[in-house]
């Protein structure tokens, strides 16, 4: 049988070692559900595939009466869990979070997942598949958990066209011209995914695209596909574009104030809560790459995220709006555009607006330092915005785990209340007791069979949820818990391949961008090298602008004597940014402009050391494909394969954006490459 990656994290696959597979016979055998809704009914049938493929032997809905059950339900709806008095813990839990306990109910031993909700029982449900699926004891279990982020939202830059924005997995998922009457079991097996990791959201347009999705003809396919969502957890938004009173609505303006304009927005609103109750609200991009705003009213971003706002807050709506604006025609470092326009708005946006920021100041590249907005408002809730497609990062070609980039950017110390104010408290809401928070990951899922392009782009899929759930979860943590779902409990395949995987993205900087070195990628598509690029009519698009590379140096002088974008961020994260004798680094190049033979910490000069990165990250490729090669006794062929031929494009791959940029930068440098590394081929 073909095995393409179809399955996900969610294979199911029969537990090989024996002595396990009777442990969990034994503590599994019934299943007894008392309560009644659509989340139950999809809980129960996961257990019942589950734990048929896991055990090879159906699990039945059972009485109490016997030994080592697993109950499932909430105190409100199952009379035994409300009996063990759970109150204290769950209330602790809030609507989301799960316990899993081993306990004795009516002097049986049983298996009790319970939480405050269904929605928390179907959480709960699919940790406890995965302490199978990841070969857990499951006799003394004593789990609870809670998302540490209200609001866990993947965000589909699809087209109505099917076409996906910086998308490298086929088409969009989404079949619009089926729908609404055909329910592809796609969506379901989405669904699913997102619920076994905790993602709560999902924006199904982009936010480039056109209004046509909020024309009834849509709303009525976009209802089909929230009815779907609803039974996990999992709500539905959709991008606003900002002129649709006008290119809709037929009004002459789309300015925020307006009385005729916000009546249309209320009205739309009502509109769509007619065909989806739950709606979960709008994600804007308001003037940025030109998209109509509330500027070109010379209104604020916050008159638009406002008006927005207003229209949905009744049903409980939110609007996210994001911060990822620039324009070439502000003449200013482009790292600053963002701060310098939503900083003042700190405290003037309602409620029910998150504003979404970028992890880092630019563009999701390999390496940014965080976005200078986190910990700047205190006032107005931060949302993060991950990008899981791999846009800047090769693209579907790449093996490149994100967890650690995810990882760097929140447990960054913004230093605004004093050391330890890291990104993740900002994010979670902790460090500014903000009422309302979230994170968003552009997501890398397409049609293609195995959903992702490249089979490990599934990790960051995965990473992406179990990270929104807990930021506190380590790299390692994740990717093991990935790997033997999706391939196999052995160590001897565990060690070497997760080791891999949180190695892969430092290769990846090292062969692309290493030193703090940023968009230098090729024109427009962003995939391979272009550290040439220039003479277009926006600098802000070109390499050039970026790395600033002559004679006597290269990097861009963010400091004081610079564009002073550092001014952005805390005293204690200038202090240590300012100088490049304290400046990390891995940000060397992106705060300061350094002279060629400038000594970094290796004793190395700059030249020296940059040409050593490009040509360890290349030799690291080819390193990776070696562990894989040696992997290949626990993977079936086509996975194995397709992983196989991706690493050797991504050998390639790295060895053409060391070549290109070494020869590249070399032509200022005027310096030999250092005498013992291999001459560009
Ligand atoms: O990263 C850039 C992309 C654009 C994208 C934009 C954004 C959706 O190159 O394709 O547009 O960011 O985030 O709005």
């Amino acid at each position: 049988i073909a095995d393409d990656g179809y399955r996900l994290w969610q294979r199911y696959d029969f537990v090989q070692d024996q002595a396990k597979r009777q442990a969990y016979l034994a503590n599994l055998t019934g299943l007894v559900i008392e309560g009644n809704s659509p989340t139950l009914t999809v809980a129960r049938q996961e257990l019942v595939t589950g734990l048929a493929g896991l055990l090879g032997k159906p699990l039945r809905l059972t009485s109490l009466n016997t030994a080592g059950v697993l109950i499932l339900g909430t105190p409100q709806n199952t009379s035994v869990i409300k009996n063990l008095n759970l109150a204290v813990k769950l209330t602790a839990l809030g609507p989301e979070g799960f316990l899993i306990l081993s306990a004795q109910v009516q002097g049986k031993k049983a298996t009790v997942i319970t939480a405050n909700s269904d929605v928390g029982v179907l959480y709960g449900t699919f940790h406890f598949l995965k302490l199978l699926q990841t070969n857990q004891d499951i006799t003394q279990l004593n789990i609870s958990s809670a998302p540490k982020i209200q609001r866990r939202i993947l965000n589909h830059w699809d087209n109505l066209d099917r076409t996906v924005e910086r998308g490298y997995a086929g088409f969009s998922i989404w079949d619009w011209h089926k729908l609404p009457d055909y329910i592809d079991q796609r969506y379901i097996d989405y669904a699913r995914a997102n619920a076994s990791i905790g993602i709560n959201g999902t924006v199904l347009t982009n936010v480039n695209a056109n209004a046509l999705i909020l024309t009834p003809q849509y709303l009525v396919k976009v209802k089909a596909l929230a009815d779907a969502f609803r039974p996990y957890g999992l709500k539905v938004y959709l991008t606003a574009r900002f002129s649709a009173p006008v290119e809709m609505g037929g009004l002459k303006t789309a300015d925020p104030l307006d009385a005729q304009v916000k009546t249309w927005w209320k009205n739309k609103a009502a509109e769509i809560y007619s065909y989806v109750p739950d709606f979960g609200g709008f994600l804007v991009k308001a003037n940025s790459e030109g998209q109509p705003g509330p500027q070109n009213y010379g209104r604020s971003h916050a008159d638009g995220a406002n008006m927005l706002a207003d229209a949905v807050a009744e049903k409980g709506g939110i609007v996210m709006w994001r911060a990822f604006v620039y324009d070439n025609k502000v003449p200013d470092d482009r790292a600053k555009q963002a701060y310098t326009e939503f900083k003042p708005l700190d405290g003037q946006f309602r409620k029910n607006v998150l504003v979404q920021v970028k992890n880092g100041p630019i563009d999701f590249q390999p390496r940014e330092p965080f976005h200078p907005l986190f910990g700047a408002m205190p006032q107005t809730p931060l949302m993060m915005e991950f990008q899981i497609t791999q846009e800047y990062l090769g693209q579907a070609t790449n093996l490149v785990y994100q967890a650690p980039l995810y990882k760097e950017t929140l447990d960054a110390d913004t230093h605004v209340k004093g050391a330890g104010s890291t990104v993740a408290k900002v994010v979670d809401g902790s460090l500014h007791q903000y009422e309302l928070t979230g994170m968003a990951g552009v997501a890398n899922i397409g049609n293609d069979r195995n959903w992702t392009g490249h089979l490990f782009g599934q990790a960051n899929w995965y990473c992406f949820g179990r990270l929104a759930w807990d930021h506190t979860l380590s790299s390692e943590k994740i990717a093991d818990e990935w790997l033997r779902m999706t391939f196999t409990n052995e160590a001897t395949f565990l060690n070497p391949i997760n080791k891999m995987m949180r190695q892969s993205r430092e290769t990846l900087v090292n062969y692309m961008t290493p030193l703090g070195l940023h968009h230098i990628m090729g024109y427009s598509h962003h995939y391979g090298p272009g550290p040439w690029i220039k003479d277009k009519q926006r600098a802000d698009w070109t390499s050039v602008y970026y790395h600033k590379a002559s004679p006597e140096g290269i990097g861009f002088d963010r400091t004081v004597t610079g564009s002073n974008a550092l001014a952005q961020y805390a005293p204690g994260v200038q202090q240590q940014f300012g100088k490049p004798a304290t400046c990390p680094e891995e940000f060397l190049l992106w705060f300061h402009h350094v002279k060629w033979d400038y000594k970094v910490k290796s004793g190395r000069s700059l030249w020296d050391e940059l040409c050593q990165r490009y040509y360890r990250g290349a030799a690291e490729v080819g390193q990776m494909r070696q562990t894989w090669q040696a992997a290949q006794a626990y993977v079936d062929a086509e996975r194995f394969n397709h992983v196989k031929m991706l690493l050797l494009i991504q050998e390639k791959e790295a060895r053409w954006w060391r070549d290109a940029c070494v020869l590249y930068f070399q032509t200022f440098a005027q310096r030999p490459i250092p005498a013992g590394l291999e001459k560009p081929s």
